[in-house]
């Protein structure tokens, strides 16, 4: 059993998983995963987010969270004791939120319509124009949040564009 009794419900493929993974690998927590699945989905899935039934589940001491973005703020106020993962002051807080709701729904729902359409297909080429739009929005906003530090210079957001370009 993982230290802390912390067993993380996801998927290696899954954006949200990997949102809650980088969370607690940030606060340097030590946490099992458990891989669902799907098919069909686990009992242990059923259980613990009866309401969507979707990874990822965070179960804290037998006590499931979920939501990806619920997680890492729960995670957050949970383990203080490495630097804050969301801003203190509340309007950047606020701000932060913003975004996590941007790109769940804007980011995410653009990059599924990419990988489920068909190539050449006109509406992956929209999708992938969108997407790009909103990766360019964010970087600026990311830009002019960072106070000048390295944020301006090659980004990962310019990786995520380069390999959009290659699929
Ligand atoms: N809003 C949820 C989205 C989670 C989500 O869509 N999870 C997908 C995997 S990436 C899932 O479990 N899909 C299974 C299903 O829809 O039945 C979050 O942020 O946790």
């Amino acid at each position: 059993m993982a230290k802390n009794d912390l067993k993380l419900l996801g998927g290696w493929s899954s954006p949200f998983s990997l949102r809650v993974q980088i969370a607690l690998d940030l606060k340097g927590v030590d946490y099992e995963v458990i891989e669902e699945t799907f098919n069909p989905k686990s009992e242990l899935l059923l259980k613990s987010n009866p309401v969507h039934k979707k990874i990822p589940v965070l179960i804290h001491a037998d006590k499931p969270i979920c939501e990806s973005a619920i997680i890492v703020e729960y995670i957050d106020e949970v383990w203080t004791h490495a630097p804050s993962i969301l801003p203190q002051n509340a309007y950047d807080r606020a701000n932060a939120r913003f975004w996590v709701a941007y790109i769940d729904d804007k980011w995410l729902k653009a990059l599924r319509s990419i990988l489920m359409a068909e190539e050449n297909d006109e509406e992956r080429r929209q999708s992938l124009r969108k997407q790009k739009k909103c990766l360019r929005r964010m970087e600026e906003v990311m830009n002019k949040g960072s106070e000048g530090k390295a944020f301006s210079e090659e980004t990962p957001l310019d990786y995520v564009i380069l390999v959009l370009d290659a699929i």
